[in-house]
């Protein structure tokens, strides 16, 4: 039996790992801080997802992924990037892959969700910075982040201000960088800008591919991202059902996995671990029992490798029934319309699709707190965690109307603000533990 690398010799299992020291000279790592930044995250995945009980068969394939997120993962990237095809790195929810995959490229998601060589980042990045953006600054510094380095293009988009004045400083550190203006509210205005940023990403893309976009290259980058999020889709209404036939930890893991693999593979493993989960139901066969408390998390998104606030609530006993952010529903929730008959046609289709998401940048926000009460009536949560990184204004100037409109409809809600931090770990369980014993 030999171990294998995310994170140092952790995961056993028969899989023979092979040795990835060159290719990660040949993308710039720097070897130390790697090896230490795999090291903890071992530690880790080991510690947190490894010790729950009751996990689902398919979890292997995704245990599997992320022993391999570093190492086969990124082999296989530079290997398509031989055969012509060219890596895209993006740091939200709203650059669209279904236009990246439709110029025959593929998309990695970049933020990161550990803190890394934080005195470098607070020389060229004030304090009180939100940590996933502090994340990925120490990342790119440090040099430990293998999919920031084999990108070809590094889009930063213009969502919160702590995002848009950090890629000023950002687009100087990396030579590949390209920016997307978003609106912030959803008026014809508006919803007009985004279809020309769209449009202008198009043109980029095709400039660096030397290739047009055609109609069936669009409705096929359309086709395999529906496929992908109908099956994220289908994994977090199997999660309202009582007992929960997974735990959010490994929901969570999921949902963070959509950002790196091939979406193709990707969906095909969802759809089986959905299988197992419905067999799983029918046999009412649960991750916890049906007397566990179900908690919602509603906020900011958790990148790997944050899982701290979802260890410290599942280690309580209450189980995760679903994550209102945009890695989890506010991300993958809707689809888009692929019956347009013509390039301009399925352009509206995207830009409509992309306007539903209700991050907390946009002003107003109403659809947020709608969709919040809809999760929590339909996975039967008996309490909202809102989810907010200190220092992000968006995210956490919202989480006092949603409380406001929550308790008007009789859910208890906690909200909680912390970093990527462990110093706060102790005040947060007592906080998560004195709420799951309030909603019980
Ligand atoms: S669509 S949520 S992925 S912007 S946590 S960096 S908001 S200060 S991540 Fe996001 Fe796109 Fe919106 Fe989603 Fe700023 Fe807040 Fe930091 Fe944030």
């Amino acid at each position: 039996m030999k171990a294998f690398y995310f994170c140092g010799p952790i995961i056993k299992t028969n899989y023979i790992m092979a040795d990835y020291t060159q290719m990660w000279t040949d993308l710039g790592l720097n070897h130390d801080n790697h090896n230490a930044l795999l090291d903890n995250l071992g530690k880790a995945y080991q510690s947190i997802f490894m010790a729950q009980e009751n996990r689902p068969e398919g979890m292997s394939y995704f245990d599997f992924v992320m022993s391999e997120a570093h190492g086969l993962r990124i082999q296989e990237l530079r290997e398509e990037q031989k055969a012509g095809r060219k890596i895209i790195g993006s740091f939200c929810v709203f650059v669209p892959e279904e236009i990246v995959l439709a110029a025959g490229c593929t998309s990695v998601g970049l933020c990161a969700g550990a803190d890394f060589a934080q005195e470098e980042v607070e020389k060229v990045l004030p304090r009180n910075t939100c940590s996933l953006i502090k994340s990925f600054f120490g990342f790119k510094l440090g040099k430990v982040c293998p999919y920031m380095e084999v990108s070809d293009m590094i889009v930063g988009e213009n969502t919160c201000d702590g995002k848009k004045k950090s890629f000023e400083v950002f687009k100087e550190m990396v030579p590949n960088f390209y920016q997307m203006d978003l609106p912030q509210t959803k008026t014809p205005m508006a919803r007009h800008m985004l279809k020309q940023e769209f449009k202008s990403f198009v043109e980029k893309l095709e400039e660096m591919t030397g290739k047009s976009i055609s109609l069936e290259d669009l409705k096929q980058g359309i086709a395999t991202v529906n496929a992908k999020r109908q099956a994220l889709r289908r994994l977090s209404i199997l999660r309202a059902a009582d007992p929960a036939p997974i735990s959010g930890l490994d929901a969570l893991l999921i949902n963070q996995i959509a950002f790196l693999d091939n979406p193709v593979r990707f969906t095909e493993k969802v759809n089986a671990i959905c299988d197992e989960l419905e067999l799983l139901i029918k046999e009412n066969k649960g991750v916890k029992t049906a007397k566990a408390p179900r908690v919602l998390i509603s906020g900011c998104p958790m990148a790997i490798p944050n899982w701290k606030l979802p260890s410290i609530i599942e280690s309580t006993g209450a189980v995760i029934v679903g994550e209102e952010s945009c890695i989890g529903e506010r991300g993958q929730r809707n689809l888009t319309d692929d019956s347009g008959d013509s390039l301009d046609g399925l352009m509206d289709a995207i830009v409509d699709r992309y306007l539903k998401i209700d991050c907390a940048v946009f002003t107003p926000n109403q659809e947020r707190v709608n969709h919040i009460k809809e999760m929590s009536q339909q996975y039967n949560a008996d309490g909202v965690i809102h989810y907010g990184l200190q220092f992000c204004q968006p995210y956490i100037m919202e989480s006092f109307s949603v409380e406001k409109e929550l308790e008007k409809q009789d859910i208890s809600v906690l909200r909680l603000e912390t970093d990527y931090s462990q110093e706060d770990m102790g005040q947060l369980s007592t906080r998560v533990e004195a709420f799951v014993e309030i909603i019980k």
